[in-house]
């Protein structure tokens, strides 16, 4: 029995949240039927040396969702996509979502281990990837997915297929015997996955009703019109550039997507020029990059109006030196995958924007900020931040054990930052609670890579940390305790390298200790453990 993909809010709450007009009866298939009746000839979508009308977005989708069909795949049915940032990306998922399939989004990153275990847990029947990308061939990665789980059946590559596999192209299938679908707005229509805290990433379900409630109002915050042009220089698979209002965003909009095929000033700043680029969203490492590349480059900036950027703590020195640089209004944007998603206002007085991480989009995005025992701490003081609301889910797929520890008993998502609140609802991200790793925005477990390392004969324990870094924001430092003779560092990373897993998730450093013995008396948590070892690093490189 395949288990059902599910996102349910109390009924008065499924009421309240109709009622006042943020879940409507808008399905992403008709969003995009929509732009192609209203705009056939806007260039909806450019990059890699193409450009494609709505009229010819909405086409090809509608082709790709009868070739879905012709495979035999049913409404319903679970696809793994993994796609870099190319034109594909959107006739491929606008594809699925006109069949009524159901996308569930992996980064271009991800190994076999990580796909493996996303495709066991969302019951997948079929792998979109491109063939090549940044010098990786997906199609071996496609073949071992599929020879660990035998339910994925088909894999669609964008470009050359190897073996068995189909071209996206071949799949093309005449779109009169499509079904008029209308799936329910309440039904699930993507599945995103989770930064992680403890252990494996956890399957996001997110409805058409949610999802797209957050993207008009994101559009209606970050000014988005027919207009626009949106850059999409971070991996498209994430919630940030995908949705707050990200590729989405535009789409709803009519507005035009540049996919860019890397993030880095020189591919990005040509790309603003001849797209005439008004908006893009950026990881703090990245705009440091951007604010440092500006002043030397010979394209023209001008266009740019708004810079986004989150993910990950943006410091408000160089969130100042934004507008100067680049002449554009900086955004601070403070989201997470599972919903909530808090921005600075465009019209927001400056010090708002360079020092807060903006406000709830929504009236109805309920906020608390309580202390450890779960009391609410007086304003502007530090506490963990609980949130509920139209987009915010109540539950992961399939976990009861993470869903009993990150859900309250009244449906509040406990997000494991620790934030402050000042008037007006503006939140000041102080840090968080949990044993994450945000590596440029990218979040690591410590608990998942702790698993791997113990799984080397040499390793008798491991523990992994974060440690302040001036460029990522934070690096990934591994304590570990040698079980005999200690691996080399170089040979531990190439095994880690040997596990396939995501490579932002190789420990950045490693250090061997004799033991993990601390000050503490007796026994104490990994979270306690993970925390001593980091102060005892920072206090030998003297940052403490
Ligand atoms: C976004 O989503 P996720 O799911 O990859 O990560 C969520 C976590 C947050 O809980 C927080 O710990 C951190 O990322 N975070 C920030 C931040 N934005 C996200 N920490 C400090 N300052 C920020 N501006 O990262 C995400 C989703 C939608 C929009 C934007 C970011």
């Amino acid at each position: 029995m395949i288990k059902a993909l599910a996102q349910i809010w109390p009924e008065e709450f499924a009421a309240r949240y109709r009622e006042r007009g943020y879940w409507t009866d808008e399905t992403f298939p008709a969003v995009l039927a929509r732009q192609a009746a209203e705009r056939p000839d806007a260039v909806a979508v450019a990059g890699q040396g193409r450009r494609w009308t709505y009229g010819e977005l909405a086409a090809r989708a509608d082709r790709a969702a009868a070739g879905f069909l012709a495979l035999g795949l049913r409404p319903g049915d679970r696809v793994i996509v993994q796609l870099p940032n190319i034109p594909e990306f959107l006739a491929v998922v606008f594809g699925l979502f006109r069949a009524g399939l159901i996308p569930i989004f992996t980064l271009p990153a991800h190994r076999q281990t990580e796909i493996v275990h996303f495709a066991r847990k969302s019951e997948a029947v079929a792998y979109v990837i491109a063939d090549r990308h940044e010098g990786f061939d997906y199609r071996p990665l496609a073949n071992a997915v599929r020879a660990e789980v035998s339910a994925v059946r088909h894999v669609i590559v964008v470009g050359e297929a190897g073996g068995d596999q189909v071209g996206f192209d071949g799949i093309d299938a005449d779109p009169a015997a499509l079904p008029d679908s209308a799936p329910s707005p309440q039904s699930v229509a993507l599945v995103q996955i989770s930064g992680g805290s403890t252990g494996l990433s956890k399957l996001i379900p997110r409805t058409h009703a949610d999802y797209l409630y957050s993207i008009r109002a994101s559009n209606a915050i970050c000014g988005i019109t027919p207009d626009s042009v949106y850059l999409a220089a971070l991996p498209v698979a994430h919630n940030f550039p995908m949705s707050s209002p990200g590729i989405f965003g535009a789409i709803h909009a009519g507005a035009r997507v540049v996919m860019a095929p890397s993030p880095t000033p020189d591919v990005a700043f040509p790309l603003i020029e001849q797209e005439g680029v008004t908006i893009t969203g950026l990881v703090p490492p990245l705009a440091l990059l951007w604010l440092q590349a500006a002043p030397r480059t010979k394209a023209d900036l001008s266009s740019l109006q708004v810079l986004q950027v989150g993910g990950a703590k943006f410091m408000p020195e160089a969130a100042r030196r934004v507008r100067p640089v680049l002449g554009c209004t900086l955004q601070q944007v403070f989201g997470m995958a599972e919903g909530l998603v808090n921005y600075t206002r465009l019209d927001d007085p400056e010090d708002i924007i360079t020092d807060t991480q903006g406000r709830a989009i929504s009236p109805d995005d309920e906020v608390l900020i309580l202390d450890d025992a779960g009391d609410p701490v007086p304003e502007g003081e530090p506490g963990n931040l609980l949130t509920r609301g139209p987009y915010t889910i109540r539950a992961y797929h399939d976990d009861p054990a993470a869903n009993a520890r990150s859900f309250t008993p009244d449906g509040f998502y406990r997000t494991g930052d620790v934030v402050k609140r000042l008037p007006g609802g503006y939140l000041v991200v102080q840090g968080r609670a949990t044993d994450h790793i945000n590596r440029a925005g990218e979040k690591i477990s410590a608990e998942e890579i702790e698993d791997h390392l113990l799984a080397h004969p040499q390793i008798f324990d491991a523990a992994v940390v974060s440690v302040p870094d001036r460029f990522l924001g934070e690096r990934s430092c591994a304590f570990i305790i040698a079980q005999g003779e200690a691996p080399r560092p170089a040979d531990l990373k190439a095994w880690m390298r040997g596990r396939e897993i995501a490579a932002f998730k190789i420990p950045d450093q490693i250090v061997f200790v004799e033991d993990f013995a601390t000050t503490a008396v007796g026994k104490i948590s990994r979270k306690e453990l993970r925390a001593s070892l980091r102060a005892q690093l920072l206090e030998q490189e003297g940052q403490a």
